[in-house]
């Protein structure tokens, strides 16, 4: 962890003085679960996989088993894994302002799985598929499946309603992000005294939109995040480091 004390202190501060906070959390929280971020050199699933053949719907239109193998060992990552130190400092940081709102664009449960209600869920989830053709949500079979790296070609199973193709629930490139989701977190955004941005690289819109609603408002920024983050305003804090260390060390300031 790189952050200075000067920096732990000011965000600290800052924090303290807010009473809404919205918070976005980008796959750099879960990674130190276990659970491989998108864009991160040699770890990043788009470094080892091709996204346009596995997260468009031409790709599952093209070869569904392949597009469903995948994601069975993705949701085989996401159940053996546990939330850590950065998930359960976010229940924490909950208890401590009036009005935090929890804006994902993770498709695991950990926030949840810690403990934080009420989570947001721009890009879906990958524990709950639905059917490709009448959107009939599909209940999975209880236990994790085991599954070899990168996986294999599995048929999806069958809508039981339309006998269709189950989907995995997650919401891939070209499509629109749930509307209700959305809206809940562009108004967290508008409503907000400060904005905190936990491992995101902002490459994927709209969601990197919501850290410019924000900037653009003049909103105090804190970007949570081991890698370098270019600055979108002035008023924006960068605290360098994973999230599992620097956000309980955020809050042993504010003690
Ligand atoms: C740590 C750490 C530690 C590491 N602690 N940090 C405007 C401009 C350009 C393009 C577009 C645009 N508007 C729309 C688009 C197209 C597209 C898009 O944005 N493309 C860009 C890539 C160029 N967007 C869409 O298609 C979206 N839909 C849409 O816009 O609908 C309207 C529309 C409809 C029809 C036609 C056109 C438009 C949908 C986007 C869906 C994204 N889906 C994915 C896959 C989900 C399913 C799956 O899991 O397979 O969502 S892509 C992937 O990226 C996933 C993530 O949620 C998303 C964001 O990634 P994230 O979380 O930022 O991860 P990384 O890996 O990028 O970054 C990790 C960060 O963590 C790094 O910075 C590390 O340093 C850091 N880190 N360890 C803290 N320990
Ligand atoms: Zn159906």
């Amino acid at each position: 962890m790189t952050v200075h004390a000067t920096q732990l202190n000011k965000a600290a501060d800052w924090l303290a003085r807010s009473r809404r906070v919205a918070v976005l959390t980008g796959a750099g929280i879960s990674a130190e679960s276990g659970i491989p971020t998108f864009r991160d050199a040699l770890t990043g699933l788009w470094e080892r996989f091709e996204a346009a053949d596995l997260a468009t719907p031409q790709a599952f239109r093209a070869d569904k088993a392949l597009v469903w193998g995948w994601y069975e060992w993705r949701r085989m990552q996401v159940l053996r894994s546990q939330p850590n130190a950065g998930h359960r400092a976010l229940v924490v940081l909950r208890q401590r302002v009036d009005d935090l709102r929890l804006i994902t664009q993770n498709v695991d449960d950990l926030h949840e799985r810690a403990g934080s209600p009420d989570v947001v869920h721009l890009h879906g989830s990958l524990l709950h598929p639905r059917c490709f053709a009448c959107g009939h949500p599909h209940v999975l079979p209880d236990g994790i499946p085991d599954e070899p790296e990168g996986g294999r070609s599995i048929q999806p199973p069958r809508c039981e309603r339309c006998g269709g193709y189950v989907r995995p629930g997650v919401v891939w490139f070209g499509e629109s992000l749930p509307t209700l989701a959305w809206s809940a977190a562009e108004r967290a955004v508008r409503e907000c005294d400060l904005f905190l941005s936990i491992g995101t690289s902002g490459q994927v819109f709209p969601a990197a939109g919501l850290h410019q609603i924000a900037a653009q408002q003049g909103k105090p920024i804190i970007v949570i995040n081991p890698g370098e983050m270019a600055s979108v305003q002035s008023r924006e804090l960068c605290l360098r480091g994973p999230a599992g260390e620097v956000l309980p060390a955020l809050l042993a300031r504010w003690a």
